[in-house]
């Protein structure tokens, strides 16, 4: 049988999301680190997909694919006999979870995004790794390109940041309200919590032993004010990692 293929981008939330799903059910897949623009052609042909919009995570398996985080975690909690991350009589509560955590994710990727815009050591270490030192410095133009390209694709050039911080921190509200000091949203670990987690990985990345990042993009990629502000949510993420993912692989 074909091995599952994953093609993702390891410091996405939405990847994370799924990654995290398919590593609790303990299904095999290749991983593919996905680079904007560079590896789309890649990821069409092997998903046989040859127009529009195209995202990552997207999931090849048993010859079907699978283009969204949430599809990718209903089809590992479909394939995988561990403990479901949706229990059927809690499917409509996490879903609309996953839509709220989705309204973060895709802001904080605004703000994370033109930092980086803003930070020349982030644009040269997010250039992929095959380019050599000595040429990053002339290329940075090419990771503006990137940048840019983003921008046109989901549509946030003219996106204000106040206004997109607003909507993550009224997310970290909810997610701090429905845990109430509890260890997960529900009386169990499910996928709402992993998607509650995943909201924090633009506000303070969580650290290098679950998902490797370069020290720049790491700063780019932190909001120092909702960090301080949810500090007891970056707390609890960092324990739902230690507990449910303290041996994954990097
Ligand atoms: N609704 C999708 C969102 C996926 C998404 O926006 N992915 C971004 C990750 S930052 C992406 O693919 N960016 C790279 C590109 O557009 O080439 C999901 O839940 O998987």
């Amino acid at each position: 049988m074909v091995p599952a293929h994953l093609f993702g981008i390891a410091y996405s939330p939405w990847s994370a999301q799924a990654r995290w799903a398919l590593d609790h059910h303990i299904i095999r897949y290749k991983y593919t680190e996905h680079i904007p623009m560079i590896t789309t052609p890649l990821m069409r042909l092997a998903a046989g997909r040859f127009t529009g919009k195209i995202t990552v995570p997207l999931l090849i398996a048993n010859g079907r694919t699978y283009d969204d985080s949430w599809n990718i975690v209903t089809y590992a909690d479909r394939s995988g006999h561990r403990e479901k991350l949706i229990p059927l009589d809690k499917a409509d509560e996490i879903k609309a979870w996953h839509d709220i955590c989705d309204i973060a994710h895709t802001s904080s990727r605004i703000i994370a995004t033109d930092a980086t815009a803003h930070n020349e050591e982030a644009k040269r270490e997010n250039l992929p790794d095959f380019f050599p030192e000595f040429t990053r410095n002339v290329l940075t133009p090419i990771a503006d390109l990137g940048i840019a390209y983003l921008g046109m694709k989901y549509d946030f050039r003219h996106a204000i940041i106040a206004e997109e911080k607003k909507k993550v921190r009224e997310v970290l509200n909810k997610i701090r309200k429905a845990l109430a000091k509890k260890p997960f949203i529900f009386g169990h670990f499910t996928y709402a919590d992993i998607a509650a987690a995943a909201t924090l990985q633009f506000v303070r990345p969580v650290s290098d032993h679950y998902i490797r990042l370069k020290p720049a993009m790491r700063e780019a990629f932190t909001q120092n004010d909702l960090a301080n502000e949810f500090a007891d949510l970056v707390e609890w993420r960092d324990a739902l990692y230690a507990d449910k993912r303290g041996d994954s692989p990097q």
